[in-house]
């Protein structure tokens, strides 16, 4: 990537102010039922904040509809509890209209992979600059148990009373095909991990994807206890001498029987939207300069007849 297509960092970090308290990030009470995933995704959000010394006015916080999509609502911050699927196309704006914000958006499976399908695809290849976590949960948890696109073959479920039987998506897969630059897997039960993904997401200069396993007691109780080691189960790491630019090692790595590998599958650089939507809006200021609104006008009328 040429130097002048970088994207400046969003966060000029802060030394002068103090890092947040908790207190101070926290809006409002999470309603989430006990034992949900999302309570540690959550409660490393802050920590990343806190780490990063970032404050109120630089960061934003967008999501869908679902239960995990609530998280705009806990984060004493700008944020956006948008529509159902289209969390992607808000952040983008935010993005690149707002270059001094670090966007970060939160989701759920259904949100992501299933109404959000094609926001998810298109974001990922447009490369635009934000950080991306997809709260999996195998379930559409908020509406009470609907088969989600990574719902596995055999749940049984209110819309699959018999189990299962459509292939469940492959999020990894789906996110290398796409386009996206940055690709990592995590898991809510391994917090010290997830923090370590979140942060190397946030320094990535595009969009960066998080596919993060987070439980629903309540409608999946132990669907990922074979990735949890204190339920019995193993957490198989990225193996050291995966290469990250490789896109058909990682394409492969994400193929593997759950639990699957966990950690930063993919990382390339490629220009982003936002650095290309700026030049373009850079070299049309130049050409224009010192015209009058309406001397602009008249040359894209003549242009048009
Ligand atoms: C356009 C539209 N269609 C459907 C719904 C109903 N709905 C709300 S959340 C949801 C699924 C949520 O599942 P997921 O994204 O996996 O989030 P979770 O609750 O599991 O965290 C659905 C179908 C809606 N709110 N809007
Ligand atoms: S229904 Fe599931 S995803 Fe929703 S809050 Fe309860 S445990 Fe969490
Ligand atoms: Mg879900």
């Amino acid at each position: 990537m040429t130097e002048s297509l970088k994207t400046e960092p969003q966060i000029k970090e802060t030394e002068e102010r103090k890092p947040l308290t908790k207190k101070e990030i926290a809006a409002d009470h999470p309603t989430w039922c006990p034992g949900c995933g999302d309570f540690s995704v959550l409660s490393i959000y802050y920590k990343l904040i806190q780490k990063r010394n970032i404050h109120h006015e630089k960061v934003t916080t967008v999501a869908g509809i679902g239960c995990s999509s609530r998280f705009p609502y806990f984060v004493q911050a700008h944020g956006a509890h948008y529509i159902h699927g289209r969390a992607l196309s808000f952040a983008s704006g935010v993005s690149l209209s707002r270059p001094d914000l670090h966007v970060f958006a939160f989701g759920g499976d259904g949100d992501a992979y299933s109404i959000g399908g094609n926001h998810f695809i298109h974001t990922a290849r447009k490369n635009v600059k934000m950080t991306y976590v997809v709260m999996d949960n195998f379930v559409y948890g908020l509406t009470k148990k609907q088969t989600s696109p990574t719902s596995p073959i055999g749940y049984k479920s209110k819309t699959d009373l018999w189990g299962a039987f459509d292939k469940p998506t492959n999020p990894m897969k789906l996110a290398i095909a796409a386009g996206a630059t940055f690709v990592a897997r995590t898991s809510h039960s391994n917090p010290k991990h997830l923090l370590e993904m979140m942060n190397l997401a946030m320094d990535h200069d595009g969009f960066g994807y998080i596919e993060c396993l987070s439980e629903c007691t309540e409608f999946y109780k132990g669907a990922f206890d074979a990735s949890n080691p204190r339920k019995g189960g193993e957490y198989p790491l990225v193996p050291e001498d995966h290469d990250v630019t490789d896109e058909s090692a990682a394409y492969e790595l994400s193929g593997e029987d759950f639990p699957g590998r966990f950690g930063l599958f993919y990382q390339v650089q490629r220009p982003t939207k936002n650095a290309l939507e700026a030049r373009v809006s850079d070299d049309a200021k130049a050409k224009f300069e010192g015209k009058q609104d309406w001397e602009i006008l008249q040359t894209n009328f003549n242009r048009m007849k």
